[in-house]
């Protein structure tokens, strides 16, 4: 559902103002600690920042997937962690409950994720099922009204303070593929579930990625998540929405950082002047620009398709694609135009420049994304 103009423009501005005045101080702290602070989080709550995309009747704010991307871009703004601490509870965590859920699994988990009280993570990914998520091994085995799940699933977000998974099994062993999986509302309080230390990564220090075992997991039918066999669909269906979200990240990762090599170049001196003025420097910058334009009219275009109740897989995997590279390219035309200072902690564009590669990464590689643009273009002839 959209809301008013007058109501939409209020939100950004307030995700805005959160995002310059409370967030960016705290970028340093955050990435030094690798700890997200508890006040902080309880702020996020307060501002709805969970329930973006959870439907009004469960308390969420019910954003169209435009308005979702507009506060995505906002958030960009700062670093990535910060998303990531309610990403879960907007996108992949939620949205096969809000897709495929039952009227009762709604009432009995939606609002608490809405609020936050709820925290969600989506474990899809396995040892061996990376890019080839329909391969996964973790087998849900029917057992009278429970399904015993026995496997484990590798680098899930926010894992480590989730209370809720959506999670692939296969419940077909005879069904190689997708279609053997699936899905499935697993609480963390189960016993036989136990989630793996955080890792350490390379960026976006802040938000934790874990491993989770499922060790004789006993899950209620009741919450098997869409019918048996059609979990690959769910997941690929959160996917489509969960990659235009990324890509509205990316493009404010990038307005970001532009915004800082404007500030930094018209600051800093060399030659007797400004290195903004030196047209090489505007070249960057120039295609920075451009590159950061073209993401977000197409990461907005797309987001309005799919409000449209149009088909989006190619172009939410195209968006991300460009997207999630732009920001890598801006981000090292970023270290570039502050020399020195672009390499060293201080001045946060080396974290930044770390914090963008996953972009790359999860969610689909740029070379699954590929695979899908080329699939579906092959398919549509053009
Ligand atoms: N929406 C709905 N259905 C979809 C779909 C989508 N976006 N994508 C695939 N499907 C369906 C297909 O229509 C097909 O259905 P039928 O069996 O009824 O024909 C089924 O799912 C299998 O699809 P497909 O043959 O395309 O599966 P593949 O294994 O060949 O490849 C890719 C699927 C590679 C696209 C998929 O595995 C993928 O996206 N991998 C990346 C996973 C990922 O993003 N991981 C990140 C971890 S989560 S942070």
């Amino acid at each position: 559902m959209a809301l008013d103009a007058e109501t939409r423009d209020q939100l950004i501005d307030t995700v805005r103002r959160f995002v310059t005045e409370r967030l960016r101080p705290l970028e340093a702290q955050v990435s030094e600690t690798d700890t997200m602070p508890d006040d902080v989080v309880a702020e996020m709550k307060e501002l709805g920042l969970f329930g973006l995309s959870i439907p009004a009747e469960y308390g969420g704010l019910d954003l169209s997937m435009e308005e979702e991307c507009l506060v995505a871009v906002e958030l960009g703004r700062t670093s990535p962690a910060f998303r990531s601490a309610f990403g879960t509870n907007v996108g992949i965590g939620s949205q096969g409950l809000v897709m495929f859920g039952t009227d009762e699994q709604k009432a009995k988990y939606l609002p608490g994720i809405a609020s936050g009280e709820i925290i969600t993570s989506f474990a899809l990914t396995e040892p061996e099922a990376g890019s080839d998520s329909a391969s996964v091994q973790t087998r849900a085995t029917k057992d009278g009204d429970v399904y015993v799940l026995n496997g484990s699933k590798r680098y899930i977000t926010n894992a480590n303070k989730a209370h809720l998974f959506t999670v692939m099994a296969r419940t077909d062993p005879n069904k190689p593929g997708g279609g053997g999986v699936s899905a499935f509302l697993v609480p963390r309080d189960l016993p036989g579930l136990s989630v793996g230390k955080p890792e350490k990564k390379m960026g976006q220090q802040g938000a934790h990625i874990c491993d989770v075992t499922f060790d004789n997991v006993r899950v209620p039918v009741e919450n098997r998540l869409g019918a048996e066999g059609e979990g690959f669909k769910v997941a690929m269906q959160v996917l489509d929405r969960g990659r235009l979200h990324i890509s509205a990240v990316c493009v404010g990762v990038a307005e970001r950082l532009i915004t800082d090599c404007v500030a930094y170049a018209s600051e800093r001196k060399q030659f007797g002047q400004a290195i903004s003025q030196f047209q090489l420097v505007q070249g960057m910058i120039a295609d920075c620009k451009t590159e950061a334009l073209a993401a977000k009219a197409l990461t907005m275009e797309t987001a309005r398709k799919r409000d449209a109740g149009q088909g989006v897989t190619m172009e939410a995997a195209a968006a991300k694609y460009f997207a999630s590279e732009m920001v890598g390219r801006v981000a090292d035309k970023a270290v570039q135009i502050f020399g020195g200072a672009g390499y060293v902690a201080d001045y946060g564009i080396e974290r930044f420049y770390r914090d963008v590669r996953i972009f790359r990464i999860y969610e689909g590689t740029s070379q699954i994304q590929q695979v899908v643009i080329a699939r579906e273009t092959l398919k549509r002839g053009g």
